[in-house]
């Protein structure tokens, strides 16, 4: 494919098709897709006759409610092979999950896939205003992780000049993000926030890169972290969302409105249910957001959930996609920390953190002692923030303890910390250590 410069759309015909459309075109690719994995997947064949349906009584989308959910626990018991639809001589890459308990979730792609998969990424690329003008700094991972393969590829689609750095080696990306003018970051939002504070240290402001987006994911980060990565970068910073179950990036993307990332519904048809009863909502909804891959040929996952919690939107968007819309997910169903009785997710922590002008710098520890859980914040102090002064540390912990109980109902105990205490993420970031888990 040929991009235009001006170019607003990767794929106009799909990114901007009438919604009626797209769900006939989602219904007929279902059809075929559930007779698919039923013919060559037998664990999810299992699921479907323990169920009582077969391929016969899916007609289209308003039948998906009667096919059986897909979970990491069967991710696990499948693991390697079982869920896999092609032989594996059809398969060209593997992928994997970055997760470091239990067994990792690995992915099978056909080139179909790869390709796919890459279109989805340019999508997200053309979104943030990329065109094979542009240099595209790729700073996430590259190897079994997602992120680096596929925004790569997204990169070559477009046309821009890709720079693979992978993570890691901050001066160095600084520093060929100036001697080469990468126009486009791509990274997760914690590593741009290091990048940006490291950028501070070397002695140079945002008018000193010629970075002019940044399309960042992989990990929950909030309005205020936005806020805080566009000013320090000089960027406009774009969400991007997806899974390795579900190819990787690029499931969802951001375009110029910034209010939530368009669902590449072409491939990927999404619901959100409630965690608890399995029920599907209406659209508006809070609940678990489940995918069902409408093309994915080697590993076409049906109504997985992604644990993500998360609302859709068909508002109509400026941008002109009519792609559904996902809000930034709000948490996890298993990230969301159950103390003293009452729900905490992190993202809450951070708004609070950011609000109040500290860097989202700062992790959570959780334990219990006497049957009673212990809740402290960590948060670290900036070099401007920084005082050795006892009384003055004491009067801003007591400050932030008030700002986050109100947030959050619950008293924590924070403990401001010297500049740098609070070890960086060059990938996804470690914000809780929850105890309790490793008695
Ligand atoms: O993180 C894929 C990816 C790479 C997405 C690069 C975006 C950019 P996994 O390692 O399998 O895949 O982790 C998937 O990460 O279920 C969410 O909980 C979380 N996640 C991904 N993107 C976002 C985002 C990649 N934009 C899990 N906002 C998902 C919040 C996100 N959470």
């Amino acid at each position: 494919m040929v991009l235009k410069m001006e170019q607003k759309y990767y794929q106009k015909e799909i990114e901007t098709m009438p919604v009626e459309e797209i769900k006939k075109l989602q219904s007929e690719k279902l059809v075929k897709q559930v007779k698919h994995v039923y013919e060559n997947v037998a664990y999810y064949r299992d699921l479907m006759d323990k169920k009582g349906v077969k391929p016969e009584d899916i007609h289209g989308i308003e039948d998906l409610h009667l096919l059986p959910f897909l979970t990491k626990a069967d991710l696990r018991d499948a693991y390697p092979y079982g869920l896999l639809a092609k032989p594996l001589e059809d398969c060209v890459r593997i992928q994997s999950t970055s997760g470091t308990t239990g067994r990792r979730v690995v992915a099978f792609y056909t080139q179909k896939d790869v390709d796919l998969w890459e279109d989805c990424c340019a999508r997200a690329i053309v979104a943030a205003g990329g065109t094979k003008e542009d240099v595209c700094q790729v700073a996430y991972g590259y190897g079994l992780f997602t992120g680096g393969p596929g925004l790569n590829g997204g990169s070559h689609k477009v046309g821009c000049l890709t720079l693979p750095m992978s993570s890691g080696n901050t001066e160095r990306q600084i520093q060929f993000m100036m001697d080469l003018s990468a126009t486009i970051l791509c990274c997760t939002p914690s590593y741009a926030a290091y990048i940006g504070e490291s950028l501070k240290e070397m002695g140079y402001g945002p008018d000193d890169i010629p970075l002019k987006a940044g399309i960042f994911g992989a990990e929950p980060w909030t309005e205020e972290m936005r806020h805080n990565i566009e000013e320090t970068l000089g960027i406009k910073a774009y969400d991007i969302y997806g899974l390795t179950e579900t190819s990787g990036p690029g499931v969802s993307f951001e375009c110029s409105e910034q209010t939530g990332m368009h669902i590449n519904e072409d491939h990927f048809l999404a619901e959100i249910i409630d965690p608890d009863t399995g029920e599907v909502l209406p659209e508006g909804s809070k609940g678990e957001l489940v995918f069902t891959s409408l093309d994915k040929e080697a590993f076409p996952l049906l109504r997985y959930r992604t644990r993500d919690i998360c609302v859709l939107s068909r508002k109509k968007c400026s941008c002109g996609r009519t792609l559904i819309k996902m809000a930034k997910p709000m948490g996890r169903t298993d990230d969301m920390l159950i103390i003293r009785g009452v729900n905490v997710f992190p993202s809450q922590i951070e708004t609070v953190l950011l609000n109040e002008g500290y860097q989202p710098n700062y992790q959570i520890v959780v334990d219990r002692v006497n049957n009673n859980d212990t809740f402290e914040v960590n948060v670290e102090m900036s070099p401007e923030q920084f005082t050795d002064k006892v009384s003055e540390v004491i009067a801003k912990e007591k400050a932030l303890a008030n700002s986050l109980k109100t947030m959050l109902g619950i008293n924590p105990s924070v403990h401001l910390v010297a500049p740098k205490a609070i070890v960086r993420s060059e990938g996804k970031a470690v914000r809780v250590i929850d105890k309790r888990k490793l008695i």
